[in-house]
């Protein structure tokens, strides 16, 4: 087991739902530490980079809208095997798919408006904290 460190944005809904603390207070209670936090308004070329790869889904466009229809909160976690089990803990991008007690599955009302992103891979996860927390002595 190594101690790995992954990223995690309440989205729009979430924010709007005032989920926010129950969201982190769920993830410190599945033995995540959050090791950076802000709150922020995606820019239209924020939310587009952020989901670049999704950019020829058909989705594309309605994802764009919903990160940026309101502010957002992001944390950088660590835990071991940070990736995999904040995936597990938030449950499937479908929340009818979820598994019971997942955060998707507690607090998502679509596939769209599911609550929380957390980073798919490693990599992935170390350019994401890059990105949203640039000038921390985290990297
Ligand atoms: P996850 O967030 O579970 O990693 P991704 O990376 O496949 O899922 O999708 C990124 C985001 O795009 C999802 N969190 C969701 O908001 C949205 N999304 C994914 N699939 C669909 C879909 N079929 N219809 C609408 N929105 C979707």
């Amino acid at each position: 087991m190594s101690t790995e460190r992954t990223l995690t944005i309440v989205k729009p809904d979430g924010v709007a739902a005032h989920l926010t603390g129950a969201v982190l207070a769920h993830l410190e209670k599945a033995g995540f530490k959050i090791v950076a936090l802000r709150r922020l308004h995606l820019s239209r070329a924020q939310a587009e980079g952020f989901y670049a790869v999704h950019r020829e889904r058909g989705f594309y466009q309605d994802l764009v809208r919903f990160m940026t229809e309101g502010p957002v909160v992001v944390a950088a976690l660590e835990r071991d095997n940070a990736v995999a089990e904040l995936r597990r803990v938030m449950g499937a991008t479908d929340p009818a798919k979820a598994d019971a007690g997942t955060l998707r599955k507690l607090y998502a009302t679509s596939i769209e408006r599911n609550v929380i992103h957390g980073s798919d891979a490693v990599e992935t996860a170390r350019q994401e904290i890059a990105y949203f927390f640039p000038q921390s002595d985290l990297l």
